[in-house]
C-alpha cells in the first residue's frame, strides 16, 4: 500500500515525472548510453512541465473574463475545455461528495494498471494499446467520477469500492478507445508504431471509416490551392492570436473597462489598470497572452512526445510485448496534409460559433463558450484523419459536424451534470460521444446501465478482431490485406 501510495502521489499524479519515468525505463531497456538516458528523462520531464505552464497560463488568463461575465450578465457560462472541466469537476466533487475528493487520483492508478492488465492478456482481450497521456488521464478520471456521482445517486455510498469502479471504467475506456485508433493511425503515419490516447479516439475511428464516403483522398488539402493571403494562418501564433483577438476582444469590449478593473470581480489574472494603460491595449495584451501560452504548451508537448515515442519501443519490446503507446493527438499533426490542422480548427470553430448563436436564439439556459483545447486539437485531428481518407471535402464536413456536436452536447452535459455555476465542462469530442450517451445510460439504467457500458466497451476489440481476416496482422498493428 505504501509503495502504491508513493507511486500514485509522486509519479502518477505528477504526470511530468510519470512520463519521465517511462522514458527512463524505455531507454534503459533499449540499452541506450547513460548520458542519453539522462537527457531523455530530462527532456520528457521538463517538456511536460512546460506543457503545465502553458495550460496553467491559459486558465489564469481566462478566469477573470469568466468571473466578469458571471457578474455582468449573471449567466452560467460554461467553457467547454478540459482544464476548465477539470477544475469544475473537482470543485463540484469537493463541495458535494467530499469523501470522493481523492477518488480521481486513485482511479488514475487503478485505471492505468487495469490497462496494463488488459494488454498483458491481449490474446483474450484483443487490446494492443497502453494509454500513457498522463495529463489527459487526470482530466478524464475527474470527469468520469463526476458523471457517475451525478447520474447514479447511490454511487456515493460505495466509498472505496466506488473509487475502484471509477478506475476500472476509466482503464477500460483508455484501453478500448486507444485500441480503436491503431489502424487509422498506422494508415496515416505509414506504420508510425503509435496509437492515439487522448480525447478523440471514437471520433478518429469514425472519421477513418466514413471519410471515404464524403470525398476522394486524391483531392486532399495539399493539392488544394488556397487564396494566398490565408497562408499567414499556417503559423500557429498568427492563427491563434487572430482568433483570440476576435473572440475575446469582442467579449472584453462588451464587458468594458469598469468591470475589468474591479478588484472584487477580478481576483485572479491581470486586473485592468485604467491609469496605466488604454483599454484597447489591455484587450490586445490579454488576447495575445492566450497565444503566448498556446505556443508554450505546444512546445512542451513536442518535447515530451518525441522522447516518449522513441522510449516506448523499449517497453513494447521487453516489458509489455506487442504493445503500442497511445500518445497525445498532437503527434498525428506531423503527418498527412500540412494545412489540415488549421483547416480543421477553422471549420470546427465555425461549426461551434453557429451552434452557440443557435443556443442563444433558442433561449438555452446555459451559454457555451468556446474553449481552445477542444476546438483546436479535436477538430485539427479530425481534419488530419479525414483529409487522409476522403480529401478536403471530408475534412470540412466532419470537422464542422464535430464543432456542432461539441457545443450542442456540451450544453446537454452542462445541464445534466449541473456544471453551469462551476464554469466548465470537459468538452472534448469523446466526452460528447460516447460519454454523454453513457451518462444517460447510467442515469436511466443505474448499475445495470453501468454494466452495459462495460460490456459494450469490452466487446469493441472483440468485434475488431473478429472482423480482421489476418489475425497476425491485427496483433502486429498492420493493416489488413484489403486495406
Ligand atoms: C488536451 C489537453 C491538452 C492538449 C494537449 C495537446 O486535451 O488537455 O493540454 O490537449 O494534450 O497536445
Amino acid at each position: 500500500m505504501g509503495i502504491l501510495q508513493f507511486f500514485s502521489q509522486n509519479i502518477l499524479q505528477k504526470p511530468a515525472f510519470f512520463v519521465g519515468l517511462i522514458v527512463l525505463i524505455g531507454y534503459i531497456l533499449l540499452k541506450k548510453k547513460p548520458q542519453d538516458i539522462f537527457a531523455g528523462f530530462i527532456k520528457a520531464t521538463v517538456g511536460y512541465m512546460i506543457l503545465d505552464v502553458g495550460a496553467g497560463g491559459l486558465v489564469t488568463t481566462f478566469r477573470p473574463i469568466l468571473a466578469a461575465l458571471n457578474t455582468k450578465f449573471n449567466i452560467g457560462a460554461a467553457v467547454i475545455d478540459p482544464y476548465f472541466g477539470l477544475t469544475a469537476a473537482n470543485t463540484k466533487i469537493e463541495a458535494e461528495w467530499p469523501s470522493f475528493a481523492a477518488a480521481a487520483a486513485t482511479a488514475l492508478l487503478v485505471g492505468f494498471f487495469f490497462n496494463i492488465l488488459l494488454v498483458a492478456f491481449r490474446k483474450v482481450t484483443k487490446i494492443r494499446t497502453l494509454f500513457i497521456t498522463g495529463h489527459i488521464m487526470v482530466q478524464q478520471a475527474a470527469t468520469v467520477a463526476l458523471i457517475l456521482l451525478v447520474t447514479i445517486p447511490a454511487f456515493k455510498n460505495l466509498g472505496g469500492l466506488g473509487t475502484i469502479i471509477i478506475g476500472l471504467l476509466c482503464g477500460t475506456y483508455w484501453a478500448v478507445s486507444s485500441n480503436m485508433t491503431v489502424e487509422a493511425t498506422q494508415r496515416l503515419t505509414g506504420g508510425g508504431g503509435f496509437a492515439i490516447g487522448h480525447q478523440q479516439q471514437f471520433a478518429i475511428w469514425f472519421v477513418d471509416k466514413v471519410a471515404p464516403k464524403f470525398g476522394k483522398k486524391e483531392e486532399n488539402l495539399d493539392n488544394l490551392k488556397l487564396p494566398g493571403f490565408l497562408n499567414i494562418f499556417h503559423d500557429t501564433v498568427v492563427a491563434s492570436a487572430t482568433l483570440m483577438l476576435f473572440f475575446f476582444g469582442a467579449i472584453l469590449f462588451v464587458l468594458g473597462p469598469d468591470i475589468m478593473s474591479d478588484p472584487k470581480v477580478i481576483t485572479t489574472g491581470t486586473l485592468y489598470a485604467p491609469e496605466k494603460q488604454a483599454f484597447f491595449m489591455y484587450v490586445l495584451q490579454t488576447a495575445f497572452t492566450f497565444s503566448v501560452y498556446i505556443f508554450i504548451l505546444m512546445q512542451g508537448v513536442r518535447m515530451f512526445v518525441a522522447e516518449l515515442t522513441n522510449a516506448f519501443q523499449g517497453i513494447s519490446a521487453k516489458l509489455l510485448p506487442g504493445s503500442f503507446p497511445a500518445v497525445d493527438v498532437a503527434a498525428s499533426f506531423g503527418f498527412g496534409s500540412a494545412a489540415a490542422p488549421l483547416f480543421g480548427f477553422a471549420t470546427g470553430l465555425i461549426g461551434q460559433l453557429i451552434t452557440i448563436v443557435l443556443l442563444i436564439v433558442f433561449g438555452s439556459p446555459v451559454l457555451i463558450i468556446t474553449g481552445f483545447v477542444p476546438v483546436f486539437f479535436d477538430n485539427a485531428a479530425i481534419a488530419v484523419y479525414a483529409d487522409k481518407r476522403g480529401g478536403w471535402k471530408a475534412a470540412v464536413i466532419l470537422s464542422f459536424l464535430s464543432g456542432v456536436l461539441q457545443v450542442a452536447l456540451g450544453a446537454v452535459a452542462v445541464s445534466l451534470l449541473g456544471l453551469a455555476q462551476f464554469g466548465g465542462y470537459h468538452g472534448n469530442i469523446d466526452f460528447d460521444i460516447p460519454w454523454v450517451p453513457f451518462a444517460y445510460i447510467f442515469q436511466y439504467g443505474g448499475y445495470i446501465g453501468l454494466a452495459l457500458v462495460f460490456i459494450f466497451l469490452l466487446a469493441i476489440p472483440q468485434i475488431q478482431f473478429a472482423k480482421a481476416k489476418d489475425k497476425e496482422a491485427y496483433y502486429a498493428g498492420q493493416l489488413q490485406p484489403e486495406e
